[in-house]
Parts: C-alpha cells; structure tokens; sequence
C-alpha cells in the first residue's frame, strides 16, 4: 500500500505531477483502479475537506488538491470504466439560469468527484428545463444547483418547480449551495439539503445517497 500513501500525500500537497506518476506507477504495479481510488484518491480528498473545515486549509489550497486529485482520474478513468467500478452515485451539478459564476460550482463538482460519485456537470446560466430533460432522460440521483446573485437565487425554486411541473419531483433530490443563500432558504423552497461549502456538499450528497 506504500502506493496509495505516496498518492495521499501528493494529493494532500496539490502535487499534479506526484498524482499522476503515483497513479501511473501503482497502476503498473498491479494495483486495481478501485483500491487507488479508495485508498488513495478518495481517502486523500476527505483529509482536504476536513482540513478545510478546521481551518487548516482555505479556498486555494483546496481547489490545488481538487485539480491534483483529478489528474489522477484522468489516468484512472479507463481503467475504472472498463472494471465497470461502480460510482458512489450520479449527480448533476449547474450554476442556475442568469448566473455566470462557476468557481464554487467547479470546486464542489470536484470535490464530489473525489468522494467516488459520477458528476454530469451542465455548466452555468442553466435554464431549469436542462435540469427536466437530464432527468427524463438519465440517470440521476442528485441534482446540486449552485447560485452566487442575490437576483438569480430565486432560478433555484424555478428549478424544483420546473422538476415537480414534469411530475419527477419525486425521482430525485435536489441540494443547493453558494454565498447568498442558506438553510432556511432551502427549507423555503423544498429542496432536500443545503452545504454552506464544496467539502459539506460532499458529506451532505453522501448522507443523502445513504438514506
Ligand atoms: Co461576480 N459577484 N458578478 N463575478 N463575483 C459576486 C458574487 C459579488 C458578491 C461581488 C460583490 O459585489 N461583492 C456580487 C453578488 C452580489 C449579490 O448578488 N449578492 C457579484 C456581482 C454583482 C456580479 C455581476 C452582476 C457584476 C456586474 O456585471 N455588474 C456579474 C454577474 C454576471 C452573471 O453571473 N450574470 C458578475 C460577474 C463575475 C465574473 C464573471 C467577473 C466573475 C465570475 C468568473 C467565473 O466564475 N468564471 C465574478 C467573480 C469571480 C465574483 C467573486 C469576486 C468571486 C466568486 C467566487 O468565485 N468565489 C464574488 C465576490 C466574492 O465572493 N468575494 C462575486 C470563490 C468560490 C470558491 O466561492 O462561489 O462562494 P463560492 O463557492 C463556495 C460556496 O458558496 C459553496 O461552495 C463553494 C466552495 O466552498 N457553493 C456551493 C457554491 N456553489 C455551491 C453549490 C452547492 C453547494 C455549495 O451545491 C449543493
């Protein structure tokens, strides 16, 4: 397992390089796409969120571990598709309509990635019925809107009322997130969880899949 240690650590460091060459190499090794991913990967992007949440780490140093942690999922992917690994679950992730922002959509998107779930990411500026086709037309369990404008917050609620509109209300859980809005917010409009940041999103879509 010294793999997987070497991996944690260049995640923990932002190591793009590190990543990628430690995924390569315990790849070579004969180490299983699932085991990286869980053992090194995965573990390591936890450790960022907690870290995120002591304080130990801002913004930055996670978005550098987020972006590190992916490039070894580029290299994994192959592997994991061909295994047929199975994801933690599949969430559709988008900033909502009249919004351009996409850092903190990005980071939670990468973030979700890293704790094992399929991210179908729509962008920004996503009109809710995108969100309707998505759902009719695939499969998702989760749907994390993301809104940073006071003014296009309320495309949230247009959202959910597009998805109960369609009669798939019920067919899958909606979370939302980003600087304006809060808990209450989120109660208001029925969605089923709010995360103040990328890390609690994780925890929060896992919680969500477990129930
Ligand atoms: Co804009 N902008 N912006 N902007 N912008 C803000 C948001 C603003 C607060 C700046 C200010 O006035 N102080 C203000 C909003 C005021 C308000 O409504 N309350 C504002 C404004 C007014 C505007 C324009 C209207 C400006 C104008 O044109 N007059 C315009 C709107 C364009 C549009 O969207 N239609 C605009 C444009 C832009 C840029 C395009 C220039 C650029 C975006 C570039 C891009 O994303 N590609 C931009 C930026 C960069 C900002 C600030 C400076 C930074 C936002 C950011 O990326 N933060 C911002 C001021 C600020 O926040 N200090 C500002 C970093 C990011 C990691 O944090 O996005 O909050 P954040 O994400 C966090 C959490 O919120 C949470 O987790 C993330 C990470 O922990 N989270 C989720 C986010 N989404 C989540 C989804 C989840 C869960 C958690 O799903 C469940």
């Amino acid at each position: 397992m010294e793999y997987a240690e070497s991996i944690y650590k260049a995640v923990l460091e932002g190591d793009a390089t590190g990543v990628k060459t430690g995924v390569e190499t315990a790849l070579n090794d004969g180490a299983s796409a699932d085991q990286i991913m869980q053992q090194g990967l995965i573990r390591a992007m936890t450790e960022v969120g907690r870290l995120y949440e002591s304080g130990e780490y801002y913004v930055p140093e996670m978005l550098i571990a987020a972006r590190a942690m992916q490039t070894g999922l580029v290299v994994l992917k192959p592997q994991l598709v061909q295994n047929g690994v199975k994801s933690a679950g599949s969430v559709a992730i988008g900033t909502v309509k009249g919004d351009l922002h996409e850092i903190g959509k990005n980071l939670v998107g990468m973030m979700l990635e890293g704790a094992g779930f399929e991210i179908k990411d729509l962008g920004t500026d996503v009109e809710p019925d995108k969100f309707v086709a998505l759902v009719q037309n695939e499969h998702v369990d989760i749907i994390a809107l993301s809104a940073l404008l006071t003014t296009t917050m309320t495309n949230m609620a247009m959202t959910i009322e597009a998805l109960r509109s369609a009669g798939i209300r019920d067919k899958v859980k909606v979370i939302i997130g980003g600087a304006p809005v809060t808990e209450d917010y989120a109660k208001k409009i029925g969605a089923d969880g709010y995360s103040p940041d990328a890390s609690a999103a994780a925890r929060l879509v896992k919680s969500l899949m477990d129930d």
